[in-house]
């Protein structure tokens, strides 16, 4: 590229900064040169592997996604200064509902709409200079793609990992499809379309998390000071481990029903002599199982008008407790009292098992139940406050048990370990772990997603499709209409497609017409970029441990239950397979902040959107990045409004001049320049080291201002241009600007005489003698007088400054002579005053 090189010499000629004249010089230098190709077998440089979330393709590229992205392109960047094999690889989460949505309303194929909107969105992050090797691409709609997650769907059946069964699923009748408890939202919406979820009884094939459920809490001890820390809380909540007991009470038979028993999950064991009822889900078959005939119409009509509660609303401490007696009665293990059985909506079918014990004077929601029934309420833990039937409030809190002959007097803790024992001894109970945590209901009744491989036949039931016909493809001359789901699969309508020969009997068989969960798909992508054009293995287990865990996952925390909790599953699972060496996949994790506009987030209804394109119009790529970068640390939210992308664009003007003016030779040595612009240099670059490990990326870019700053002082009323601290100081803000503008510092390494591209240049090293210290001068009182003076860094601790005023000899003598220290008042760091007596 010499014809490049030798447009932009320095030599004065140029024009002023234009941001379009530079982008267009440097992309298709980026492109031709291979500049951020990866080499993935290469193993003798260490490796860095950093990865934003792949983006859902819809439309072009928007405000958060140029946030996202700057914001993964700096640890990329700087890792490639380092020296380190860089794998930043881009991608698209290509299958799921707007394309399909898209694809009805246009009479076309989802894919039209999919791959247009891929082919949009690459050319913007073309444009956007994200330091990604493009030959990793892939889409996870591609039969290349899709082949493997089918494989490993089949991989997880064999293990029994993924298995199906009737249950009631949320449904949303808007979408026309089953979703998963997290894709139900706020008030019981579903989270797409805002519609009310409802239930509806179907057979859906799920993966079997909960067997996952401990190593997926435990392990989360490696994920300690590198995730958020909101995020490893909601992973916990989500899985929402508690012990406690399970209790086996027996049913006494009643008219034409015979005697039984059923189990309750209990956190409070200790409570056993309060119990003064039992309440089942009025929604599980468990209650229709026990409920009597005399009360069998009353139960169908209070079932019948559960339909649209939500979960969250059913356990709302505000609601009206509502129920209705089924006519059975349990017998209490210890005391053989008699229990009546009710069944309520406050009971959740699919929590514990479904029926719980009553406690009322120490659970709020069993108090609110007996109050609204007229049951008895029983205190037998004496916490110091008012009785619950009277207060109206459930003592939850520690105390000592009264009422309860086997553990009378004991500590709430002491109680619970002791009816456990009880129980055991007694065979009517056991220590027990509940979670919260749900198998991942993972079949879809849409078009647009990988078709679950599996065909079923009456003589033999499922049998998995053969791995050597995989993938199972998606019909492509289906459109518009035909897509539409009316309630079941839009595959299920496709007789062509969806009847086939048994693979094992070869008799008349179906396959099943659902797709998978687009969740499934993002729980693996970031192992396929290390193999995306592989057709002969889902990756090279070698190649996948010597580049993961991810060392840097960044991505919105909208995302910080559901796909983390699935990929960390997956992980295990295929550590487990003996395909992968480690148990978690993401090293670190950064949630960027949102792009908002005016203290709102971006949206149609407000009118309040920014465009991307326009912004990268008016000020250049560079100036949109550093003006992301440079907003807020990367984990707050962005104004866009309290923003000024111009103000950017000048700071870039500003550096982009300094480098044109720079007339010393390449190679001159710094240490005839300048010294006092040394020292500001070398600080900048020790000083970013810290910053860019510690992601104060916004702090990093105030530094380089401070940088440049200098360098135009040093250029105009010092050394002057041709002083080579000066061209020392000026190749370190490209390299540092590169980070974050890369345009404008590439266009800054090429007019420094320097060869393209900044981006593969050796990281400055900084020269620790020149790193002078920024001290202060701290005075020492002893009682209020001044007795001592010290030197001390600007930035030293209050602790620091007291051990070392402490020890200066002048204080010790005066604080032996007054009898001791009483107390040190510390102003750090300036002033220390030691109060003797
Ligand atoms: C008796 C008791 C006494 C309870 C007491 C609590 C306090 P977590 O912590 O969420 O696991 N429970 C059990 N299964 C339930 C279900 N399917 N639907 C609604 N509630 C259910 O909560 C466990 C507690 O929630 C259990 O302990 C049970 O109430 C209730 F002073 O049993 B407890
Ligand atoms: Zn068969």
């Amino acid at each position: 590229m010499s014809e490049t090189a030798a447009d932009v010499q320095p030599d004065g000629q140029r024009k002023s900064y234009d941001f379009q004249e530079i982008e267009a010089r440097w992309l298709p230098f980026w492109d031709e040169d291979a500049t951020f190709a990866v080499d993935l077998e290469a193993s003798s440089r260490p490796t860095k592997y950093v990865c934003d979330m792949f983006p859902y393709p819809s439309g072009d590229l928007h405000m958060g996604h140029a946030e996202a992205f700057a914001i993964g392109d700096v640890p990329a960047r700087y890792a490639r200064l380092r020296g380190f094999n860089v794998l930043h690889p881009i991608g698209w989460d290509s299958f799921g509902l707007p394309a399909e949505n898209a694809a009805i309303k246009n009479n076309a194929h989802p894919a039209e709409w999919t791959y247009r909107n891929i082919e949009t969105q690459a050319a913007s992050f073309k444009r956007y200079a994200i330091s990604a090797d493009w030959s990793t691409r892939l889409h996870t709609s591609d039969e290349s793609y899709y082949l493997w997650t089918q494989w490993l769907f089949l991989k997880f059946y064999e293990q029994g990992l993924a298995y199906r069964k009737d249950s009631p699923v949320n449904w949303c009748p808007s979408c026309q499809t089953v979703l998963a408890n997290e894709q139900v939202i706020g008030e019981g919406v579903c989270e797409r379309c805002k519609t009310p979820v409802t239930k509806k009884a179907l057979n859906q094939w799920y993966f079997k998390i909960t067997d996952y459920a401990d190593r997926l809490l435990d392990d989360m001890e490696q994920l300690q000071g590198a995730w958020p820390e909101r995020v490893l809380a909601m992973q916990r909540n989500w899985i929402g481990r508690s012990t406690g007991a399970s209790v086996t009470y027996r049913i006494e038979a009643a008219e034409g029903a015979a005697e039984t028993s059923i189990d309750v999950f209990t956190t409070r064991p200790d409570t056993l002599y309060g119990v003064t009822f039992m309440v089942v889900a009025a929604d599980a078959q468990l209650a229709l199982d026990l409920v009597t005939e005399e009360h069998h119409d009353e139960l169908h009509r209070y079932r019948d008008g559960l339909g649209n509660v939500t979960e969250i609303e059913r356990q709302s401490a505000d609601r009206e407790r509502t129920g209705v007696f089924l006519g059975r009665y349990a017998t209490h293990p210890l005391t053989g009292e008699r229990l009546p059985i009710w069944a309520s909506d406050y009971v959740l079918a699919d929590y514990g098992t479904g029926a719980v014990m009553g406690v009322p004077a120490h659970d709020q929601r069993d108090l609110e139940f007996a109050r609204a029934m007229g049951l008895e309420v029983r205190v037998v833990l004496d916490t110091g406050e008012e009785d619950p039937s009277v207060s109206g409030t459930a003592t939850a809190g520690e105390g000592t048990l009264v009422n309860s002959p086997a553990w009378e007097g004991l500590a709430k803790t002491e109680a619970i370990a002791k009816s456990i024992d009880v129980l055991s001894s007694e065979g009517t109970g056991e220590a027990k772990v509940n979670y919260r945590l749900r198998d991942w209901l993972l079949s879809r009744q849409r078009f647009w997603g990988a078709p679950i491989p599996i065909i079923h036949c009456e003589a033999c039931g499922e049998v998995p499709v053969p791995a050597e016909q995989l993938p199972v493809r998606l019909p492509t001359d289906v459109r518009g209409e035909e897509l539409s789901p009316k309630g079941k699969s839009p595959l299920a309508g496709l007789d062509e497609w969806a009847n086939v020969d048994c693979p094992a009997c070869g008799g008349s068989a179906r396959r099943d017409t659902d797709t998978m969960d687009t969740f499934v798909d993002s729980s693996w992508y970031y192992m396929r970029y290390l193999a995306p054009k592989n057709d002969e293995e889902i990756f090279s287990t070698e190649t996948v441990n010597r580049w993961l865990p991810v060392d840097h996952y960044v991505g919105g925390v909208e995302h910080a239950i559901l796909h983390l909790l699935y990929s960390r599953f997956f992980t295990k699972v295929l550590y487990d397979m003996g395909l992968v060496n480690f148990t978690e996949p993401f090293k670190s994790l950064m949630n960027q902040g949102q792009v908002l506009n005016g203290g709102k987030a971006m949206s149609k209804s407000l009118g309040n959107g920014v465009d991307l394109a326009e912004q990268l119009d008016a000020f250049g790529v560079d100036a949109v990045r550093l003006t992301m970068i440079f907003a807020s640390p990367p984990e707050d939210d962005v104004d866009w409004a309290d923003v000024s992308p111009s103000g950017s664009a000048k700071f870039l003007a500003r550096a982009w001049r300094i480098a044109q003016e720079v007339t010393s030779e390449t190679g001159a040595d710094p240490a005839q320049g300048a010294a006092g612009l040394r020292a500001v240099t070398h600080r900048t670059i020790a000083d970013a080291e810290q910053l860019l490990e510690a992601q104060r990326y916004n702090v990093v870019v105030a530094r380089l201002m401070e940088l440049v700053n200098a360098v135009r002082k040093e250029i105009d009323s010092g050394a002057g241009p041709a002083d080579p601290a000066v061209r020392e100081a000026a190749e370190t803000a490209a390299q540092i600007l590169s980070l974050v503008a890369p345009y404008t510092a590439e266009d800054m390494w090429s007019m420094l005489g320097r060869e393209a591209s900044v981006a593969n240049s050796a990281w400055p090293a900084y020269d620790e003698s020149l790193l002078v210290e920024d001290t202060v001068t701290a005075v020492v009182q002893v009682k209020g007088k001044l007795r001592d003076r010290m030197e001390v860094p600007a930035d030293i601790t209050a602790e620091e400054l007291e051990a070392q005023a402490l020890a200066l000899p002048k204080i010790q003598s005066y604080v032996e002579a007054d009898g001791g220290v009483r107390k040190v008042i510390v102003r750090a760091p300036k002033l220390v005053n030691v109060v003797t007596g």
